[in-house]
């Protein structure tokens, strides 16, 4: 009979890693949670209403919506280091647009052309070269959408743009709808999950819009998942 005394059994000379751990550290590169993100040519941003309006002390400001300019500006000083395209979408309201209480809609006047609260925020630090595309600027049209009545999808595809990082405001309403669109239309989509903020009309509103956004395809990442 042989007695395998496991206890006294000497350490081996090659440390190796368990098997087990290997094919865990494999599966979560695969899922790609980790994996950083390199700017290249053919990304663009997209900085969604960063108005004034939907800042704090405007007239629909959006809970902490201030807090985008600096996470956006770090995108943006990223972009700008690498001739990358920039694109600012705004809300450009006439006074009297059919989303306005005033007139039987659902928010208060906001963004309205030409007015400081349609002005994009102070300190957000768009390019010369930003492409700024305005939308919902009829009385009778809305856009929660960059793309909605824009020529937005036509500027990028000329461009050669085949990915979108995504920000700004609001999470559950413009952000979403410009997002779906941009999937929609084929392009790959960062969502800069800490460059966004939410109304959050009715509670979890903001959490619900990223689930979406996720569920059709695209990646919530935050800057730090950029390659340096
Ligand atoms: C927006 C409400 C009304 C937005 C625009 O930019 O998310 N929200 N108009
Ligand atoms: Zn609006």
């Amino acid at each position: 009979m042989t007695v395998i005394n496991t206890a006294v059994a000497p350490k081996p000379d090659n440390f190796t890693v368990d098997p087990r751990i290997q094919f865990l550290f494999a599966a979560v590169r695969l899922m790609g949670s980790n994996s950083s993100i390199r700017l290249q040519t053919g990304d663009a941003l997209i900085a969604v209403d960063v108005q004034n309006d939907f800042l704090p002390g405007g007239s629909l400001a959006v809970p902490e919506g201030d807090a985008v300019v600096p996470a956006l500006n770090r995108y943006l000083a990223a972009f700008a280091a690498r001739a990358l395209p920039v694109f600012a979408t705004r809300d450009w309201h006439p006074p009297d647009h059919c989303s306005f209480k005033a007139r039987g809609g659902i928010w208060p006047a906001h963004c309205v052309a030409e007015t400081r609260g349609g002005g994009f925020a102070t300190g957000l630090a768009l390019p010369q070269s930003v492409v700024v595309i305005s939308k919902a600027a009829t009385p009778d049209a809305d856009a929660y959408s960059g793309f909605g009545g824009t020529d937005l999808a036509a500027r990028l595809r000329s461009g050669g743009v085949v990915r979108l990082f995504i920000g700004g405001l609001a999470t559950d309403y413009c952000v979403l709808n410009t997002v779906k669109d941009a999937l929609a239309e084929g392009f790959a989509v960062l969502l800069l999950a800490d460059a966004i903020r939410a109304v959050d009309v009715n509670a979890g509103d903001g959490a619900r819009a990223q689930d979406e956004m996720r569920r059709l395809g695209a990646r919530a990442i935050r800057y730090e998942d950029l390659a340096p």
